[in-house]
């Protein structure tokens, strides 16, 4: 069996406890412990003057190679091409894009310098498999070195249509640096349609019968994988949670009322003050909800540093403010607003105690949230989700109130039906996304992924880049006629 390098931002190392929690942490985690291998990225560190040789750990057959970087680094790629440039357009925020230069020579210097650190760590055998927005160009920089492996990327957020994209002045360059992956996987069909429509019509590519792309002098397969959850885990420490004590402290300060939830990360993507705005419309229009719903917020900060960020936490904390002081009563505060990470359990049995869930981000690659609570409910008493419909997710849970957040109103009024809905409808619209949710979890994202890109290595350009590889003409493979 080949060896697994991951590539991704941040590294799960095995002494961080919180960063290895996740499902989609266990599910690579256990991928590498099976097939041994590399996880590599970023250690989290700003040193001033950072090491080239990355820092490495290692727990049975799995090393853990990790880079520092410099502030100025940091700031070029990480806060400015990364999360002030691609983040906002990707999520069709395009008013929010700070654009510079310097940013783009910082993104691609340290692509360049991560590929240079981790060609020396690979095999001539190894799955590369590279997460995220943050490493576009990593393939094309390897392969400037001559790498010859099987590289498949992951885009976690989602892929913008081309009139999007295109207003993003290095966006050619960006689409040709992905089509030197082998495989690209996105989350659903329609971030694989923006895509193949960007190669079609911007790129004159073309579309193969066998779902491979040619665009750029290059050949690529261009496949969704929408991500999961480990449903039945979390199904079970939910179940288990209840009788835990941040449950039961939760439980008890509700005193009897309903409990409505929103669980993200603090950023604009989530539409939280629009979400806001629909709550405060529920309580305007429908009094008899007053004195009875609490609608917990919780919204850990994230991204503290990228300006953007901190307006909406001082617009979030207004808004919460606003609602409070307008609606409380004696004993009543309608808006809980926490801005707090919690460990897994507790969310869990947060979201079991909570009748609505609502997950309204303006834009999302998927939200592993609304897979969550789902997975979280009680399977005789569930909870109903509201949901919208520019959520990833929205594909597979199409038994949730599907709602377009900007339609205040509208969502308003689904909340209103996800409150009063019967328990049988509940019911069968839980059964209906637990379903989809059992069946596509995140070891069959994960296995179906790994099948594509070993099929990508054994059948496509990749194979034939490998062969080239071992007969020594690496670099010329890129350059080879398709
Ligand atoms: P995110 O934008 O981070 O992920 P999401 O999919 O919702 O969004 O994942 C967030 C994760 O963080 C969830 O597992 C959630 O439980 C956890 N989390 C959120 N708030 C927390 C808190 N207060 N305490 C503890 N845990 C908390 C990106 C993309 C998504 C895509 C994922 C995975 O933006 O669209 O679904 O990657 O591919």
């Amino acid at each position: 069996m080949a060896r697994l390098v991951i590539v991704s931002n941040r590294v799960a190392l095995p002494d961080d406890r919180a960063a290895r929690a996740g499902g989609l942490a266990v599910a690579l985690t256990e991928a590498l412990s099976r097939q041994g291998g590399v996880w590599f990225g970023w250690s989290g560190e700003i040193v001033e003057q950072p090491s080239e040789e990355p820092r490495l750990a290692a727990q049975g057959n799995v090393t853990y190679a990790t880079l520092d970087i410099a502030a100025a680094d940091h700031d070029a790629f990480y806060v400015g091409y990364a999360n002030s440039i691609l983040w906002p357009l990707f999520h069709y925020r395009l008013g929010l894009i700070d654009y510079r230069q310097a940013s783009l020579a910082g993104y691609l210097a340290m692509n360049e310098r991560f590929a240079r650190a981790l060609l020396p760590l690979l095999q001539p055998d190894d799955l590369v498999w590279i997460h995220d927005y943050h490493f576009i160009p990593m393939a094309a920089a390897l392969r400037r070195l001559g790498s010859t492996h099987h590289l498949g990327f992951f885009l976690h957020i989602p892929f913008p249509a081309p009139e999007v994209l295109s207003a993003l002045p290095d966006h050619e360059r960006l689409v040709s640096d992905l089509c030197a992956y082998d495989l690209v996987g996105l989350q659903t069909e329609g971030d694989v349609r923006a895509l193949s429509d960007y190669l079609t019509q911007e790129a004159r590519g073309l579309l193969h019968s066998d779902g491979m792309v040619s665009a750029f002098g290059q050949r690529t397969r261009v496949q969704a994988f929408p991500i999961g959850i480990d449903t039945d885990h979390f199904a079970r420490l939910a179940a288990s949670a209840t009788r835990r004590k941040d449950s039961q402290r939760l439980r008890d300060s509700l005193l009897g009322r309903t409990l409505m939830i929103g669980v993200d990360r603090l950023d604009y993507s989530k539409g939280l003050p629009k979400r806001m705005e629909a709550y405060q419309e529920l309580l305007a229009r429908r009094p008899e909800h007053r004195s009875r719903v609490v609608y917990m917020q919780v919204a850990p900060i994230s991204r503290g540093e990228v300006p953007e960020y901190k307006r909406l936490r001082r617009e979030l904390e207004g808004m919460a403010g606003r609602i409070n002081g307008k609606y409380a009563e004696l004993d009543w505060m309608p808006v809980r607003y926490l801005n707090k990470s919690f460990a897994r359990h507790a969310l869990a049995g947060f979201y079991r105690a909570s009748r609505v869930g609502i997950v309204t981000p303006a834009r999302d690659g998927m939200n592993l949230v609304a897979k969550e609570y789902v997975a979280a409910q009680d399977p005789d008493d569930p909870g109903a989700l509201v949901l919208s419909r520019f959520a990833g997710a929205a594909r597979e849970l199409d038994a949730a109130l599907l709602v377009n957040p900007v339609d205040v109103e509208r969502v308003a009024d689904a909340l209103h039906a996800a409150l009063a809905m019967p328990a049988e409808e509940r019911k069968a619209r839980w059964a209906r996304m637990m379903a989809v949710l059992r069946a596509r979890d995140v070891a069959f994202w994960r296995e179906s992924y790994l099948a594509a890109l070993a099929h990508a290595r054994d059948t496509g350009w990749g194979g034939i880049r490998a062969l080239l590889g071992r007969l020594g003409v690496g670099g010329a493979a890129r350059a080879a006629p398709l």
